[in-house]
């Protein structure tokens, strides 16, 4: 019989694109299970084009789960996702709890598919969607030619911050609307938008780009730089893997972009890369700055590639190439990464 799974912050905003996600692919789920706070409990969803009612998150809704899908904070992960996997179920886990711990797989299917099969807590992690929306095709290349170093700047949308994101950037829009002298004298833009103590962020997003994402780490890093970093070399399988990144907020609803400059062990060429980009299944090259192509935010948005485009030789840079990849931060970014896991080890249940 088909497995069961179980959907845990099934309203959130990664929740939310799961649903669609769940509704659209290949069906391989007997029961889906939707599970949120005792808050949530009690609403009505719709998956697979059914009414689903959302439960309270207690251990006694794990039984009978074979999958476990985690899209909560990361103190929720560590609590709760041992509970799930002790009643049984594979844990797939979208929070930054697990990423890390060396017992806990970190897993891109198109980079380590085979990581998954080896879980000794019963847990696998999806990695945070910074890392994962350049994965694609940072593994293609690295088969190719040996990936050695990453330099990146990514551009981040701000539902990366989770719903509350989006909410502020649109009430930012609303209250600078119309005002055309806005963003010509220092600190205007500031002074026009509601009140910065209750934005998810620490300046404007509207008129601005905002270098800062995630949390404090030590030496000035963020939380966010530090995990492209890790999360990289672990997924890539390159403990040495030389990375440094600056994560910046952008004003973009969703899909986060990366500007990568990669150095790899073998000599590269742009027909080269783009030739391996090309036969990579989920993605897709867009490069023809003369016909003003290259991929952003707003015309990928909800499609599940990883985008590659701007692919250049660097000049003064050997074996260097320098890329703009854009992927959808809620879904390739978490849910639909999170969903081909969970896909995978149902077809490892069910034979
Ligand atoms: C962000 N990467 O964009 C984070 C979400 N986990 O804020």
């Amino acid at each position: 019989s088909k497995p069961t799974l179980a959907v845990v912050g099934a309203t959130g905003a990664v929740g939310t694109v799961m649903l669609d996600i769940l509704s659209s692919r290949p069906d391989v789920w007997g029961e889906i299970r939707l599970i949120a706070s005792p808050r949530s409990a009690g609403k009505v969803l719709r998956v697979r084009g059914e009414d689903v009612v959302v439960q309270a998150l207690s251990p006694e809704v794990f039984d009978g789960v074979d999958v476990a899908m985690f899209d909560v904070p990361d103190e929720v992960s560590a609590e709760w996702a041992p509970i799930a996997a002790a009643r049984g179920a594979v844990v797939v886990d979208n929070s930054g709890a697990f990423r890390m711990d060396p017992d806990v797989p970190l897993v891109v299917p198109e980079c380590n598919a085979e990581a998954a099969r080896n879980r000794p807590k019963g847990i696998i992690a999806n990695p945070n969607c910074t890392t994962l929306s350049m994965m694609a095709a940072m593994g293609a290349l690295h088969r190719q030619y040996g990936l050695r170093e990453l330099v990146v700047a990514s551009y981040q949308a701000v539902s990366g911050a989770g719903a509350a994101g989006p909410k502020r950037l649109y009430d930012e829009l609303e209250a600078v609307a119309g005002d055309r002298t806005l963003g010509t004298v220092a600190g205007d833009v500031r002074k026009a938008v509601p009140d910065l103590a209750d934005s998810p962020f620490p300046a404007p997003m509207v008129l601005n780009v905002v270098p800062w994402a995630g949390s404090l780490k030590d030496d000035g890093w963020s939380s966010e730089e530090l995990k492209v970093r890790n999360e990289s070399r672990k997924i890539l399988g390159i403990p040495d893997l030389k990375v440094s990144a600056t994560c910046v907020r952008v004003p973009v609803v969703t899909t986060h972009s990366l500007a990568v400059h990669a150095t790899f062990a073998e000599p590269v060429t742009v027909e080269g890369a783009r030739a391996v980009l090309d036969k990579a299944p989920t993605v897709v090259v867009l490069d023809d700055p003369a016909q003003g192509v290259f991929p952003t935010p707003a015309d990928v948005v909800g499609t599940d590639p990883t985008y590659v485009g701007r692919i250049r030789q660097a000049l003064d840079f050997p074996n260097t190439l320098e890329l703009f990849i854009c992927g959808d931060n809620l879904r390739k970014g978490a849910a639909l990464n999170t969903a081909e896991i969970a896909e995978l080890v149902a077809a490892e249940l069910t034979g």
